[in-house]
């Protein structure tokens, strides 16, 4: 994974929309396995791409993100998610129920923290790994 992850920061970032219905684990073992992880989300160009990987497609629902608590944190570790973008939707993130520990994208690109458990399409992040396929 450090390998690739070093490569993938030299390249443009590509976003890959994942087509199956996964909790937040398994969406993100998913990513790991076939690109770099779940969807990094840096800066506003990044949102902008994420947001056009979704509507390309005309998928109208939510989308995992590599976002989660304990405290929040990107998926991809060096990622400081206290200095970094943010674009959670107004009253968000909310710990609805006391368990909203993972985070979706809504199709305005808006963010919502909900149970990581559901089971939901997703969007991986990173290039290809060309060891699976
Ligand atoms: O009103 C916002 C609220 O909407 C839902 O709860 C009713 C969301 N839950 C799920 O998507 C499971 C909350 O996360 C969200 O804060
Ligand atoms: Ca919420």
């Amino acid at each position: 994974r450090k390998g690739l992850y070093t490569l993938s920061s030299c390249l443009a970032h590509e976003y890959h929309f994942g087509n199956m219905n996964k909790t937040w684990t398994e969406a993100q073992r998913y990513c790991r396995e076939k690109y770099t992880d779940l969807a990094t989300i840096d800066n506003m160009e990044d949102m902008k791409k994420l947001i056009n990987t979704v509507v390309d497609i005309g998928y109208n629902g939510t989308v995992w993100i590599g976002l989660k608590k304990g405290e929040w944190q990107w998926s991809l570790a060096d990622r400081d998610y206290s200095q970094g973008y943010v674009n959670w939707e107004e009253n968000e993130p909310n710990n609805s129920g006391g368990k909203e520990d993972c985070v979706f994208m809504r199709r305005s690109g808006k963010w919502n923290d909900a149970p990581c458990n559901i089971q939901q399409l997703f969007i991986c992040y990173g290039i290809k790994n060309s060891k699976e396929s």
